[in-house]
């Protein structure tokens, strides 16, 4: 079965990533099983971007079809922030109940009704070759005024989902997962990479030399 790599070094992805992909007709292999310790700077604007640049640096550097993926928290009351730079909001080394912790801060005096926010989470498939594809998904709920629950991660405890009357860390795995932004896009991804599969896409020993549907571009970004 041919190998693809899940490029996170984030441990919460990994778990997710680890019930999202069973089934999947693919060698799943994950970068602390490689013992690949190297990270990819994240200089781009949007998710997508960001999500590619991933993608195709790991992809080149261990040869392996790779799988990305860029997400984060839009939050409508600071201008979309922290969005791209959800993972770094509070500075290097900072935990996730400190970037929360800040934002909840940021968002001090903002009434509930101003609170509306978005998980957003973009996919990027690539080959060592060099060709790229995205999916996305989105997620869309409040910010609440306390954290609660102590299921997922990140700003799970403070993102609120009025449909559910519960907070993303309130929900087991597998309920996340069906509702997620990470859930919407590995879907997607999943069928994208059944689809190339099927159309003898992904065989030889660099798929990225054959002629491929061009590049992607998302349309949402940060
Ligand atoms: P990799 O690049 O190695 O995958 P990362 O944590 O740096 O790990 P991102 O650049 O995509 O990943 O940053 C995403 C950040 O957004 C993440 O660190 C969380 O703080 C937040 N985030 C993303 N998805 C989330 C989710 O499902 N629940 C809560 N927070 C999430």
């Amino acid at each position: 079965m041919r190998k693809l790599l899940i490029a996170t070094h984030n441990r919460g992805k990994v778990r997710e990533y680890r019930r999202l992909l069973e089934g999947l007709p693919f060698d799943v292999v994950y970068l602390d099983e490689l013992g690949i310790n190297d990270s990819v700077e994240e200089t781009g604007e949007t998710f997508a971007e960001n999500a590619i640049s991933k993608a195709l640096a790991y992809a080149r550097m261990t040869g392996l079809l790779t799988w990305a993926d860029d997400s984060g928290l839009v939050v409508d009351a600071l201008g979309g922030a922290p969005g791209v730079r959800s993972a770094r909001y509070a500075g290097p080394g900072a935990t996730d109940e400190e970037r929360y912790r800040k934002l909840l801060h940021e968002m001090d005096g903002i009434p509930w009704e101003k609170r509306t926010a978005r998980f957003r989470s973009v996919v990027a498939i690539a080959t060592p070759g060099g060709h790229a594809w995205t999916t996305e998904g989105v997620c869309e709920g409040m910010i609440a005024f306390e954290p609660k629950g102590n299921y997922g991660f990140g700003y799970d405890p403070i993102f609120y989902l009025p449909e559910l009357g519960k907070h993303m860390a309130e929900l087991p795995p597998d309920k996340k997962n069906r509702i997620s932004h990470r859930g919407e896009a590995a879907g997607k991804a999943k069928k994208l990479l059944e689809r190339l599969l099927a159309e003898g896409m992904l065989t030889g020993s660099d798929s990225g030399t054959r002629p491929m549907t061009p590049l992607q571009k998302s349309p949402t970004g940060g």
